[in-house]
């Protein structure tokens, strides 16, 4: 399969975010692009390409314009602010009954209002990168419309917990849902989400939840007791037409492959008896054993038995990486996915 690429995922490389009470360094980094990468080309999984540019109008369709004016200009406005030496956080946010009716003018306030987390570092080069990631999962989805059964857009920083006007969770841009978009957009009457990272796709719910031609499905460690906490609930179907287009399959910390293979059965025939044209595959391999920041048991060649049961689901499908922090066999376990698939 294709496999689309850009070297500028490198300009997103944050110094730290706040975890366990202190500021550690970042787990969404670099190197998780290339060892990925590396795997492929060691596996010979397919021709890796540059991404076309897509352009502004397609971020559009998905993110709040007033959000994405925001994010060109965060990192000039902070470091007007604060200088350059120092990535931009955000310090507070606003709870319910405070009052949200005004953008700040304040960068630091303006962080606040466009964020759900301190965990998600704003640098020089996060647009450009965010851009770059955006543009490889639109490539991937002009490749599956010229007709390819398959794409993989190896893309960071992730974009899964970004929504229609907020940044978190290492997201900016939702890829997969830019992507879903464009699959619409382009003549797909019903696109299906399924989202395998270990964190709900909140961003991508709160995008399509009232859309009755998006169905979102998310196999997710429960938000009971795991980040994002605040959505990502079994009784969130969606809202309007979109009511039942959201199904939500949460599962215990140190789930194993033998109950994973279950949600993502119940999964695979939600979204055959959806009848979608194209699946987005939001790709994490955060449900990894030893992943450093995540509590499922899967072990590598769990992800083979993933890739199948996906390919089973029988739809053209573009796969867009999301999270996954042991570096060192994120790159097995991504393309297990990949080689699972096309076997
Ligand atoms: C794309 C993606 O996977 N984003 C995940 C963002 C998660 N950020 C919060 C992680 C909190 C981890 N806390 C537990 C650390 C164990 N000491
Ligand atoms: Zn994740």
């Amino acid at each position: 399969m294709i496999v689309i690429h850009s070297e500028e995922h490198r300009l997103q490389a944050g110094r730290s975010e706040l975890n366990d009470g202190q500021l550690v360094p970042c787990y969404e980094k670099p190197a998780r692009a290339d060892i990925v990468r590396a795997r492929i080309e060691a596996v010979g999984l397919g021709p890796i390409v540059e991404p076309t540019r897509h352009g502004i109008a397609p971020l559009e369709r998905v993110h709040d314009a007033g959000y994405l004016g925001f994010l060109q200009t965060a990192w000039d406005d902070w470091v007007a602010e604060h200088g350059a030496d120092i990535d931009a956080l955000p310090l507070n946010w606003v709870a319910p009954g405070m009052s949200r009716r005004r953008v700040p003018r304040s960068i630091d306030g303006r962080l606040g209002f466009y964020s759900f987390d301190a965990g998600t570092p704003i640098t020089a080069g996060t647009w450009r990168a965010a851009t770059s990631a955006a543009d490889s999962a639109l490539t991937g989805a002009d490749r599956l419309r010229a007709g390819d059964r398959s794409a993989f857009a190896l893309c960071r920083p992730p974009g899964h917990h970004a929504g229609h006007a907020f940044y978190g969770g290492y997201c900016f841009l939702n890829n997969a849902a830019i992507a879903a978009q464009s699959l619409r957009d382009g003549g797909a009457a019903r696109v299906a989400v399924l989202d395998v990272d270990y964190h709900h796709g909140n961003g991508t719910q709160e995008i399509f939840w009232e859309r009755g031609d998006v169905l979102f499905v998310s196999i997710h460690a429960d938000p009971a007791d795991e980040f994002p906490y605040f959505c990502g609930h079994a009784d969130e179907t969606g809202a309007g037409v979109g009511d039942g287009a959201n199904l939500n399959l949460t599962l215990p910390w140190g789930t194993d492959w033998n109950a994973y293979a279950q949600a993502l059965a119940v999964a695979a025939a939600r979204i055959r008896e959806f009848g979608a044209d194209a699946l987005v595959l939001s790709l994490g391999a955060d449900t990894y054993g030893g992943d450093p920041i995540s509590r499922f048991r899967l072990v590598s060649e769990d992800f083979l038995r993933m890739g199948a049961a996906i390919a089973g689901i029988g739809l053209p499908t573009l796969f867009v990486l999301e999270g996954g922090y042991a570096v060192d066999d994120l790159g097995v376990n991504v393309a297990n996915v990949l080689t699972g698939f096309e076997q």
